[in-house]
């Protein structure tokens, strides 16, 4: 059985943790990452204690190699100035371009960004393909605005972020509230800024100017692809079982499609207001229509089928999406999604899986709860790194000038996700965690970044 991470005995790794606490004490997000990643890889630090320390390397890859804040001012349909404020995180460019989205939400913060660049930099080195860790975002509200207003957002956003990204530096992509339409916004301000068509800048893009058929519904995909490896390797058959999908954006469709091609049926999806729970199973269609094409809430499910349930969010901490029994679970939503309460009511209603979708949906106490209780959990790094893995080939689709077809990108991803499930599985074996995939996930991908990083010296 899976075993949970255990204290940590490795002075120096525990300085360097206690150390990064205290100077980003006002960081939970951030810290909450960084811990998880440190307190597992103990078996290789204790091994390169010696160098490690005379080099700095925990205390250099804690520590971003660029932040940029700024501000973004536009102006409302009703003319009216707003401010906004704009980051990206370039944390760690040992292996690659910094690769990663951005992220627009009320809530994004440092914090948040630098826990999210922070997994990038170890997400991406999962992937195999050479992509550095960057995060962005801005605290502005996608939610309720005009076409118009999400454009002028945009191009100020891009008016300053263009002067620190470059298809050779710095690769942004789409992430909560960043999708097709934001990503073509600030494509078109890149464009007549620099006055040059750098298709690389961005991933994410529409497919009439350099988009990657099948980046729409990698992390999704991706997602199910490595639930079908963790299953197999299990000898659980997917076929026949039911799944909660928590969300209802870019990834949680992609999720759905792919588990119902599997033969799930998923029985609940929701947003941030509530949920739906359909016990026929969620209807594809009807949900990409609401979602994709509307902007609409899960809500307006029920428009078209009123046998469905619509449960609201009741203010407590178990979002009511997680009250609904079934085999898998997948978190697709944000952070902090699972407290160790909801993993205890998942683990009575006889979850046998849970794979984030997300990143760190799961807080540290539930992830150490579900392992206890043998459910099988896919660590987000390695299980949602389908989506940046297809943005690294939209990278290398728009270097070559050419484009692949759906089937080529389609299988390559599988062939990375597998791998990716292949790594995991292999390093944990290796140091005595059986099935522990998030120690298997952090310590694949710290010996390659950490390896990158000691052969370039002290930068
Ligand atoms: P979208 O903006 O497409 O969808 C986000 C979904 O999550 C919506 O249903 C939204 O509900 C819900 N949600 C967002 N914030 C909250 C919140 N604070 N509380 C409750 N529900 C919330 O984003 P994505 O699908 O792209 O991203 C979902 C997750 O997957 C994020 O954690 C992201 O970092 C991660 N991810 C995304 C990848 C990608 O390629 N897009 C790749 C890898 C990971 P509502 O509409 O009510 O806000
Ligand atoms: O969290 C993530 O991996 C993403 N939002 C996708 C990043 C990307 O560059 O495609």
């Amino acid at each position: 059985m899976a075993q949970a991470a255990v204290m940590i005995q490795n002075g120096y790794l525990k300085s360097v943790i206690d150390a990064t606490k205290a100077k980003n004490a006002s960081e939970p997000e951030f810290i909450q990452a960084m811990e998880e990643v440190l307190s597992t890889i103990e078996p290789i630090v204790s091994k390169h204690e010696e160098e490690y320390k005379k080099e700095g390397l925990l205390e250099r890859l804690v520590e971003p190699e660029r932040i940029i804040s700024f501000r973004v001012p536009w102006i409302d349909d009703k003319g009216q100035v707003q401010v906004n404020r704009g980051y990206r995180v370039q944390f760690n460019g040992a292996i690659g371009p910094y690769k990663g989205g951005l992220r627009f939400h009320p809530s994004v913060n440092q914090s948040i960004l630098k826990f999210l660049g922070f997994e990038q930099i170890f997400k991406n080195a999962l992937t195999g393909l050479p992509i550095g860790g960057g995060k962005g975002g801005s605290d502005f509200d996608p939610k309720g605005k005009s076409d118009n207003e999400v454009m002028k957002f945009c191009q100020s956003f891009m008016n300053e972020l263009q002067k620190h990204i470059g298809q050779d530096l710095d690769v942004p992509a789409g992430d909560i509230g960043v999708g097709a339409r934001e990503i073509g916004y600030l494509f078109g301000q890149y464009r007549k800024i620099r006055n040059v068509y750098e298709a690389g800048v961005l991933t994410g893009k529409g497919l009439e100017y350099g988009g990657s058929l099948t980046r729409k519904e990698a992390t999704g995909y991706g997602l199910m692809y490595f639930v079908r490896e963790m299953l197999k390797d299990h000898n659980i058959e997917l076929n026949g079982k039911t799944a909660i999908i928590s969300g209802s954006g870019n990834v949680a469709i992609y999720a759905l499609e792919k588990a119902e091609k599997y033969g799930v049926k998923v029985l609940a999806m929701s947003d941030s207001n509530g949920c739906i729970y359909d016990k026929n199973g969620i209807d594809l269609e009807t949900i990409k229509m609401i979602k994709e094409v509307q902007r609409g809430r899960v809500k307006d499910y029920l428009n078209h089928f009123p046998n469905a349930e619509y449960i609201e969010n009741d203010g407590s901490s178990t979002p009511p999406v997680y009250k609904i029994k079934a085999d898998i679970i997948l978190p697709c939503a944000t952070q902090n999604d699972i407290n160790l309460e909801t993993a205890k009511i998942l683990v009575a209603n006889g979850a046998i899986a849970v794979a984030e979708g997300a990143n760190m949906p799961t807080t540290t106490e539930a992830i150490n709860y579900f392992q206890e209780n043998n459910v099988l959990f896919a660590p987000g790094k390695a299980a949602n790194a389908g989506g940046v893995a297809t943005s690294a080939l939209e990278m290398v689709q728009n270097s070559m000038r050419f484009f692949w077809s759906y089937e080529e990108v389609d299988q390559k991803l599988d062939m990375i996700m597998t791998k990716i499930f292949a790594r995991c599985k292999a390093a944990a074996y290796e140091y005595g965690y059986k099935d522990n995939y998030v120690v298997g996930a952090n310590i694949a991908a710290f010996r390659k970044v950490a390896r990158a990083m000691r052969a370039q010296g002290i930068i």
